[in-house]
C-alpha cells in the first residue's frame, strides 16, 4: 500500500538456464530453495504485524482470520485474540506463547480445520476447535456467540407464506429467450458461470449443470459420449457458455469436442461483455481494461478455424428464429455450434420504448410472466386479472409479446 514508485533503470531478460528452466535435473537443485525460503518465511511470521495478539481477559483465548476474526470481535468483545495474518507458514513461537497465557484455546476458522489439524500437531491443546464450528455452511457472530457463550439472539421470523424472489435476467436481456425456447424444447442444458445462470432459477428453470466457469462444453461432450444419439430432444445436450468464459476456458474444450466427434450442441451467447461481474471488457469487447482499443476476437470464425462446419448465428429476441434453427442444430448428427451476437443492453445502455399490455386482451392467464422479466407483474381489480408492465423498466425487447397467446401486448398506440 502507498504510492507507486517505479523501478529505476532498465528491466532486463537474464538467461539463467537452472533458474528458470524447471526440466528434472534443475528443478532438483531449486527445490532446497523453496524449504530455505519457507523456514525464513516462518522467521517472518513470528515477527510481522500481520499475526498480532491482542490481550484482554484470559479466560477464553481465540485463534482466528479474516472474516471469522471480524465476527469473533463483535460477538465476543472481551476474549484474547491471535488473529493470525499470515495464514502459511504458522507462527509456532506465537502460539504456544498465546495458549500459554489464556486459560482456554479456541480455533475459530471457516471450513477445513486448516489451523487446529497444525496447531494440534504442534502439540499444543486445542480446548475447541470443529467440534463447536463446523466443517461446512458460514460462521456468523450470532453462531459463535451461541456456541461460545450459550445465548442465542433472538431474531425475529419472517412472515410466513412470502413469495420466493430468486434473482431475474435483466429486463431486455438477450438470454431471455434463449432459455425460453430450451425450457420449450426440454433439452438437457449443460450450463456455466455468467448471468446466464439464472436461467436455471424458477420460473424459466432451464439450466441443468453448472459446476465450474468453463466445463459447460466438456461436461456437455462427455454426456453426448454416454447418451449416444436419440430422437427424443428430453435425451439430447446443449451447452449453453458465455463470450467472456468461452475466451477464458471454454475453447480448449470446443476443439476437444469436434476432434473427438460430439455430436452435442454449444450456444455462445456474445454479449460483448463479462456481465454478470460487472460489465468488464474481454477479448470480445474491443477494449483493453484500461480502455485502450483492442482487438476484437471473432468468435464464428475462431469456432470455423476449429474444424465445425455448422457454425449458426441466431437473433435472441426472435423466439422463432431460435426454435428454428435450434431444431435443425438438435436434429443434426454432427456438433453445431450456435453464436448468439446481441450487446448486453446494462452495459451498452440499450433501451426500446416500453410495451403496453391491451387489458381488454389480456386473459390474466400468466404465460407471459413466465419468462421472468421484472417488468412484469400480475394485477388484481376485483375477479379480472391482468398483466401490467412498468414503463420504467421495460426495454421494449419483445419477448414477453411473442409468448401471449391472445396479441395483449405491443407497443403504445
Ligand atoms: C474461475 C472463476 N473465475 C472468475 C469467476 C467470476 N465470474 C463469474 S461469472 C464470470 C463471467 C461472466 O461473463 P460471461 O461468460 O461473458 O457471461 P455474462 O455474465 O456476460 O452473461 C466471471 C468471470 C468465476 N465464477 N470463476
Amino acid at each position: 500500500m502507498g504510492e507507486r514508485t517505479e523501478q529505476p533503470g532498465k528491466v532486463e531478460l537474464v538467461k539463467n538456464m537452472p533458474k528458470y528452466t524447471m526440466l528434472p535435473v534443475s528443478a532438483k537443485q531449486r527445490h532446497p530453495l523453496v524449504e530455505e525460503r519457507i523456514l525464513k518465511l516462518k522467521e517472518y511470521a513470528e515477527t510481522t504485524e500481520l499475526n498480532r495478539i491482542e490481550m484482554n481477559d484470559t479466560k477464553v483465548g481465540i485463534i482466528t482470520n479474516g472474516i471469522s476474526y471480524q465476527y469473533v470481535k463483535e460477538a465476543l468483545p472481551n476474549a484474547s485474540v491471535l488473529k493470525l495474518g499470515l495464514t502459511y507458514p504458522l507462527p509456532e513461537n506465537k502460539i504456544k506463547e498465546f495458549a500459554g497465557s489464556v486459560d482456554k484455546l479456541l480455533v475459530v476458522e471457516e471450513g477445513d480445520a486448516f489451523f487446529e489439524d497444525q496447531i494440534t500437531v504442534m502439540g499444543v491443546k486445542v480446548d475447541h476447535g470443529k467440534d463447536l464450528f463446523p466443517l461446512t455452511g458460514e460462521l456468523s457472530a450470532a453462531f459463535i456467540k451461541a456456541q461460545v457463550e450459550g445465548v442465542t439472539p433472538k431474531i425475529k421470523d419472517a412472515a410466513a407464506g412470502l413469495p420466493g424472489r430468486p434473482p431475474a435476467f435483466c429486463p431486455g436481456c438477450s438470454h431471455r429467450g434463449i432459455f425460453t425456447i430450451l425450457k420449450k424444447l426440454k433439452v438437457f442444458v449443460s450450463g456455466d458461470i455468467g448471468c446466464y445462470t439464472l436461467g436455471a432459477l424458477p420460473p424459466i428453470g432451464a439450466m441443468h449443470a453448472c459446476v465450474c466457469m468453463g466445463a459447460s462444453i466438456s461436461m456437455g461432450h462427455g454426456m453426448d459420449k454416454v447418451i449416444g444419439q436419440s430422437d427424443d430432444y428430453s435425451q439430447k445436450v446443449v451447452s449453453v457458455i458465455g463470450d467472456s468464459t468461452f475466451f477464458h476456458s471454454g475453447m480448449t474444450s470446443l476443439l476437444n469436442c469436434i476432434y473427438n466427434k460430439s455430436t452435442s450442441v454449444a450456444m455462445i451467447l456474445d454479449n460483448r461483455t463479462t456481465g454478470m461481474t460487472g460489465g468488464q471488457e474481454n477479448p470480445g469487447s474491443g477494449k483493453t481494461l484500461g480502455g485502450d482499443d483492442a482487438i476484437s476476437a471473432d468468435i464464428p470464425a475462431l469456432v470455423k478455424a476449429f474444424g465445425i462446419k455448422n457454425v449458426v448465428k441466431i437473433n435472441p429476441y426472435d423466439l422463432k428464429d431460435i426454435e428454428d434453427k435450434m431444431r435443425v442444430a438438435l436434429d443434426s448428427d454432427e456438433m453445431t455450434v450456435v453464436v448468439v451476437e446481441a450487446p448486453c443492453v446494462l452495459r451498452y445502455k440499450i433501451s426500446h420504448p416500453a410495451l403496453v399490455v391491451d387489458r381488454e386482451k389480456c386473459t390474466g392467464c400468466k404465460q407471459c410472466l413466465k419468462v421472468s422479466c421484472n417488468a412484469l407483474s400480475l394485477e388484481e381489480d376485483g375477479d379480472d386479472k391482468f398483466v401490467v408492465i412498468d414503463p420504467n423498466m421495460c426495454a421494449g425487447c419483445g419477448v414477453c409479446a411473442q409468448v401471449c397467446k391472445f396479441d395483449a401486448i405491443g407497443e403504445a398506440k
